[in-house]
């Protein structure tokens, strides 16, 4: 660089304070170094299953917190865990790990509100009316007690059969009447707006019959607006992943809901193609947020033997995992505002007094906005991604927005609103208070709408204009 070139760039850091840091993105490219930063330069996450009862062994919170930014509870969720007898419940476990991950600024799966399997002995013996009603309770319940601090719930786990045609799995559940399902997606969005309810289940991860039949389901929920919002696909796979696995993503996105990989873990000798394969069809699926891995290390798998996770038992990167990071990281990042220094004007000999270009230093904005609405016939659920493309940290932030007429804000989740319709100010609240630079928060809204679920034109964060996504 030429003392020239050096000294206009000092002379732009001084105009316009943030230029020194823009120099750096100019050369980081450079590859995240853990599964949850790589992730995230596309907006997803990467995530584990964890338990409770091993949150005292440090390899294993060792890896947990450089590695991942979600976290699902294997079993502290479940309906024989959270109420263990009849109207009283016990959270102990299931928030030891909602205030780790709070605590870590993960993101949190509630898995799962009604599942035919590990249902208390109480429950066990209910059927009819008298379990529909139990179970609708257990899901507000649950859902009111985690409000706010959960990102997307299985609010149904495994209730299509296998081998059925694409039919239900006979359950008691199921004996209460073939709507069971919608009821506990309509009790649960009542009892948090805020988060994505999803349905889950497995087998499902190629376009085959059962896949089929979970796809009408959620067809048909749309149409009649049933709130639905996501479909998890667990992936529990051996050596390979259906080759029309990112095909059958891609079709239940196309029905308009998100797609998440919930329990992912693959056996057999090629593991590490595998869960690249895996991983590449999240990344081509513009609604696949996020990737979970059914726990940390191979001595933490259920499938006992089958070392099918990416870390070994002594809790060291398998082949597997620099392949998924190596995918990850591949990925063409969402679009961040190229920093690009406004080019030198050429100091031509012309005499023509040509007029300085006001320096125009962070041509992308100090932040970049990403708005998503995910609409039913007089609702919407809004997800907002903020990113800090500015050079320092941020330490408390607030996001101004004005939403469109007709539009009201009736919850949120993971900040603290002022104003349900017109100008809105969304703040942080006191877990997610910093955004280091080149990091992102992630909150979001249940409004109501008359017709116009558009987004807002513009936002400001912090007095500073953003761009959007
Ligand atoms: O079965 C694999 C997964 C399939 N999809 C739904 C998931 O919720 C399910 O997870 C597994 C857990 O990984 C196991 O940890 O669900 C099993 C229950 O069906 C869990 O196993 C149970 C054992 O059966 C119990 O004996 C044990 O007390 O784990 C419990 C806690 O360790």
């Amino acid at each position: 660089m030429t003392p020239h070139a050096i000294l206009t760039i000092a002379r732009r850091t001084l105009v316009a304070g943030a230029a020194l840091v823009l120099a750096v993105p100019l050369t980081a490219s450079a590859a995240a170094a853990t599964l949850g930063a790589a992730a995230a330069q596309t907006n997803r996450y990467f995530g584990a299953a964890i338990a409770a009862g091993r949150m005292n062994d440090s390899t294993y919170m060792t890896i947990l917190n450089r590695e991942f930014n979600q976290v699902t509870a294997e079993n502290e969720m479940k309906w024989d865990a959270t109420e263990p007898s009849r109207g009283s419940f016990n959270y102990n476990n299931a928030n030891r790990i909602v205030n780790h991950a709070i605590s870590r600024g993960m993101i949190i799966r509630g898995h799962a509100l009604l599942w035919h399997q590990q249902m208390p002995g109480w429950a066990q013996g209910l059927s009819g009316s008298t379990l529909r009603s139990a179970m609708i309770n257990h899901v507000t319940q649950v859902a009111t007690y985690f409000r706010g601090k959960i990102h997307s719930w299985d609010v149904v786990n495994e209730a299509f059969a296998d081998g059925n045609g694409g039919g239900r799995r006979q359950s008691s559940l199921q004996a209460t009447g073939n709507d069971w399902i919608e009821a506990a997606f309509r009790a649960a969005r009542a009892a948090d707006p805020g988060a994505k309810l999803c349905y889950n289940d497995y087998n499902t991860d190629g376009i085959n019959a059962k896949s089929t039949g979970i796809y009408n389901m959620v067809r048909d929920f749309k149409q009649r607006g049933v709130p639905i919002d996501c479909v998890g696909f667990q992936s529990h796979l051996t050596n390979s992943a259906p080759s029309d696995y990112q095909a059958n993503l891609q079709r239940f996105a196309d029905l308009g809901v998100d797609v998440q990989i919930t329990e992912l873990d693959i056996s057999g000798s090629n593991q590490a193609n595998a869960y690249a394969t895996v991983t590449r069809a999240c990344l081509a699926v513009a609604r696949c947020n996020g990737i979970t891995v059914w726990g940390i290390r191979d001595s933490d798998s259920w499938r006992t033997g089958a070392n099918p996770l990416l870390f070994d038992s002594s809790g060291n990167k398998k082949a597997a995992y620099t392949s998924v990071l190596n995918a990850l990281n591949a990925a063409t990042p969402s679009p961040t505002p190229t920093p690009t220094p406004t080019p030198t004007p050429t100091p031509t000999p012309t005499p023509t007094p040509t007029p300085t270009p006001t320096p125009t230093p962070n041509p992308g904005g100090p932040c970049r906005v990403a708005y998503s609405v995910n609409p039913w016939n007089t609702g919407y659920t809004a997800a907002i991604i903020v990113t800090n493309t500015g050079s320092s940290a941020l330490n408390g932030w607030a996001l101004a927005f004005t939403l469109p007429s007709g539009q009201t804000i009736t919850g949120g989740w993971n900040a603290a609103y002022t104003g349900s319709s017109g100008q809105i100010t969304a703040r942080n609240l006191s877990y997610n208070n910093a955004i280091p630079a080149g990091g992102s928060v992630e909150f979001g809204f249940q409004a109501t709408h008359t017709g116009n679920t558009a987004a807002p034109t513009s936002f400001t964060l912090n007095g500073s204009t953003c761009t959007t996504a």
